[in-house]
């Protein structure tokens, strides 16, 4: 059996056997219990890994604090110096780290290595955006005076981060952080803590290079209990978190109950309306690809595939043939289209929707089910599924994280807009259409009320320079790129008197 490389590439990352979880800049510690990373490929044990007590925690913002007051200071562009340099060194390391996401994540090497990608990506952005953080000048009603404002940063930013994007959704939050003077603690998902390990390796590197102080990238590998030490520390200016809907909904309310900052990104249930007007050629790659890439494991996977009644037929039996073309196994070989489920805990989801799915009345052109075999050895591989039901099923308006995609049919636009949007959650959505008027409809007001709305495309792989996340419970928060990196600072409003006088505004007179 080939190790496809995986044990050279955990070396250049400087991962061991047994790695400590903590981390502010170079040095590791930790003094919490054991945690180990298996591989949903193969089913190994990749490394052990010690994790953060809560007074590991409580020494890593101690050093955050302290970095933060000197890395404001540093100026914004000086700060983009410092992001470029770590784009340059994600280019050394692509190759390693690519294929650490698909070992440690199970998603295919193709997408492991877009994954740090958009970390390359993220960072060219945030360069150019460090000499750009603007705001308005205003003309004041008052003579003599003048009147702007600024953007400050925040402190110390928390991100939490889900194992779907191990890498990718950090850098797109360390990146604008940095650039804006913030410091970062990160607590990445317990399944993937050695992409974790490896970034903070990288970031390291740099900082020493340049002399910088730790603490301005910190890295806490820890189980719930950290997060909710992170989630509910005052010192946490700003908390970003990527999960579930219902670990959301509790970070939210917990982060505002003590006026803190919350971004967002929760589940999604993604569709795409594929019209008569369609070119279904595109229309069946476009939801192939959504439903069964990264298995199905994105927030932007497509779920739901609303069809109109003419075409219906025609689309169903393209995609029963293109799944029969489907090659699922290890990720690391190229030939595979689909990896693993991230675990068995995932498998078990799986099958629990399926048999939900069934129970409420759909039926399935393409059978799920668990992989048994040498191949499959892991337990965690499993077969896309396509299921034929109704848009109003308790388990079609529920996120499942695998690749099971729904088909409904539909007979006019205004029916299939109201279908897409009848449902908890608000990520993105996608319309298939050669017709003018049914995708400038789509994206109308009364159209999607997704965050993410396209024509022609797919629901998933949205480039890092539009503003990712979505509306109802996908929490409305937005990372990325666009303005996004306001949400990282905090306005002040200026206004500056330069005569000798002292006129109030709203012209009231005050006089002694
Ligand atoms: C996620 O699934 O958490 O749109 C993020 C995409 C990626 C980001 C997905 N650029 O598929």
């Amino acid at each position: 059996t080939t190790d496809y490389g995986i044990e050279k590439s955990l070396e250049n990352l400087g991962i061991s056997q047994q790695n400590n979880g903590v981390s502010s800049g170079g040095s590791y510690f930790a003094s919490g219990d054991m945690l180990e990373s298996y591989s949903p490929t193969d089913g190994k044990l990749i490394a052990e890994i010690k994790t953060a007590s809560a007074e590991d925690y409580t020494k890593v913002i101690e050093t955050a604090k302290a970095a933060y007051k000197e890395f404001r200071m540093i100026p914004s562009p000086k700060r983009g110096e410092l992001v470029r340099q770590f784009g340059l060194k994600l280019r050394e390391y692509k190759d390693d780290l690519g294929k650490l996401v698909s070992y440690e994540m199970g998603k295919s090497l193709q997408e492991g290595l877009g994954e740090v990608q958009e970390m390359i990506d993220i960072c060219d952005f945030a360069v150019g955006l460090s000499r750009q953080l603007h705001g308005y000048t205003m003309h004041s009603e008052r003579p003599g005076h003048r009147m702007y404002e600024q953007y400050h940063p925040l402190g110390i930013v928390g991100i939490i981060s889900a194992f779907n994007f191990p890498v990718a959704v950090w850098s797109w939050n360390t990146a604008l952080s940095w650039i804006c003077g913030n410091v970062t603690v990160w607590k990445p998902s317990e399944k993937t803590p050695l992409c974790a390990i490896a970034c903070q390796n990288i970031i390291s590197e740099v900082l020493r290079e340049n002399n910088l102080l730790e603490g301005i990238s910190s890295m806490i590998v820890g189980d719930h209990k950290i997060g909710e030490q992170l989630v509910n520390d005052k010192n946490i200016a700003l908390v970003s978190f990527t999960g579930s809907t219902r670990v959301g909904r509790i970070v939210g309310k917990n982060v505002a109950e003590r006026f803190g900052k919350s971004i967002l990104e929760l589940g999604g249930n993604n569709a795409i309306i594929i019209t008569e007007n369609a070119d279904l050629d595109m229309s069946v790659i476009g939801a192939v690809f959504g439903a069964v890439g990264t298995a199905g494991q994105r927030c932007t996977s497509t779920r739901r595939l609303i069809i109109h009644e003419s075409v219906y037929d025609e689309v169903k039996n393209r995609l029963v043939k293109a799944y029969g073309q489907l090659k699922i196994g290890n990720p690391l070989d190229e030939n595979n289209h689909v990896g693993p489920l991230i675990d068995k805990d995932a498998v078990a989801q799986y099958l629990n929707s399926i048999e939900k799915c069934k129970k409420e009345g759909g039926t399935f052109a393409v059978e799920g089910g668990l992989l048994e075999g040498e191949d499959y050895s892991s337990g965690c591989y499993v077969k896309p599924c396509i299921a034929e039901v109704e848009n109003s099923y308790e388990i079609v308006q529920h996120e499942t994280f695998a690749p099971i995609l729904y088909l409904i049919k539909y007979k006019t636009l205004d029916e299939a807009i109201a279908l897409q949007n009848d449902v908890p959650q608000g990520l993105s959505s996608a319309i298939m259409t050669q017709n003018l008027r049914e995708a400038e409809l789509f994206l109308s007001q009364a159209g999607s009320d997704c965050g993410i709305a396209n024509v022609n495309i797919g629901t998933s792989g949205a480039e890092i320079g539009g503003a990712f996340g979505g509306e109802k419970e996908t929490g409305g928060g937005r990372e990325s790129g666009s303005d996004v990196w306001k949400y990282y600072m905090r306005r002040q409003t200026n206004t500056i008197n330069y005569t000798t006088s002292l006129p109030l505004a709203q012209g009231i007179k005050f006089d002694l």
